[in-house]
């Protein structure tokens, strides 16, 4: 060990990486990474709409990674269970087509939704104002992922990996993009003692609060990857080395009706 012998790794949380294995070994690079002195979690959406989806899912499980499932995740495995099908965007054909496929999936299938420690929650989207346990809420959600039985409806399981507005009561407005009134970020209702770390939302930009540290900084739209190192309180992140995503390509979000040129984010899918 060359800092810190016997000390606890630090937990570093790093953002939406869908598939920008480039950038996340620049990140490493930037962070100094050790397994020694470093714990990763990310925050889910490792893969989908990047380059390099097959070679990212390959390097966490190499580095002992860990992460919480986003809604792409879940998608990767939906279409490969045939619950789901490829859309255009989608990029991550080669992953379904890799001779260790079943081996990345079943990794992929065993992450959880909500991971606590006694200071904080990682999530990938969000956590609904009710919840007392989160744990609780994701315990059998988790299950049944783990069985390949997505319950897809669930609107726990929604709210976990897509949430973005809500209103006091946790419901969710039909458009998001202006949220209408009496709605707001979810966090703005969250009374929970831990703070929350998430992704999934990359036109919020880093919004670090001492309720939320929201770390997707939009990566894939030639943003930037970052990470935040709880027991530093400090972030680090490198650019986009280029833009692997063009907001142009995605059509406006559903309902019909939406302004036209929504932000890519405005999708349900983001
Ligand atoms: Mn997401």
């Amino acid at each position: 060990m060359s800092t810190g012998g016997g000390a606890r790794p630090q937990r570093v949380f790093i953002g939406d990486v869908q598939g920008c294995a480039d950038e996340l070994d620049d990140l490493l690079g930037a962070l100094d990474y050790h397994p020694s002195r470093h714990q990763l979690w990310c925050a889910g959406d490792l893969v989908n709409r990047g380059p390099a989806s097959l070679r990212t899912l390959r390097r966490l499980v190499e580095l002992g990674a860990q992460s919480v499932l986003g809604n792409h995740d879940l998608h990767l495995l939906g279409v490969a269970a045939g619950e789901r099908r490829l859309r255009k965007n989608d990029t991550f054909e080669e992953v379904l087509a890799a001779p260790d496929c079943s081996e990345l999936l079943g990794w992929l299938r065993a992450r959880p939704l909500v991971q606590l420690w006694d200071d904080i929650a990682l999530v990938h989207a969000g956590l609904h104002p009710h919840w007392d346990d989160p744990r609780a809420v994701a315990a059998p959600l988790e299950a049944e992922i783990r069985r390949g039985a997505i319950p897809w409806r669930d609107a726990s399981l929604v709210f976990l990996t897509r949430v973005r507005h809500c209103d006091a009561e946790g419901a969710r407005p039909q458009e998001e993009f202006p949220a209408p009134d009496g709605f707001a970020p979810w966090d703005a209702h969250y009374t929970g003692r831990r703070l929350v770390v998430c992704g999934h939302w990359a036109a919020r930009g880093l919004h670090r609060t001492a309720r939320v540290h929201s770390i997707d900084t939009g990566c894939i739209w030639g943003g930037r990857l970052t990470a935040w190192i709880a027991e530093e309180d400090r972030c680090v992140s490198v650019p986009a080395r280029r833009v692997y995503c063009d907001p142009k390509a995605f059509t406006p979000a559903k309902p019909s009706g939406s302004p036209a040129g929504s932000r890519p984010d405005a999708t349900p899918e983001s």
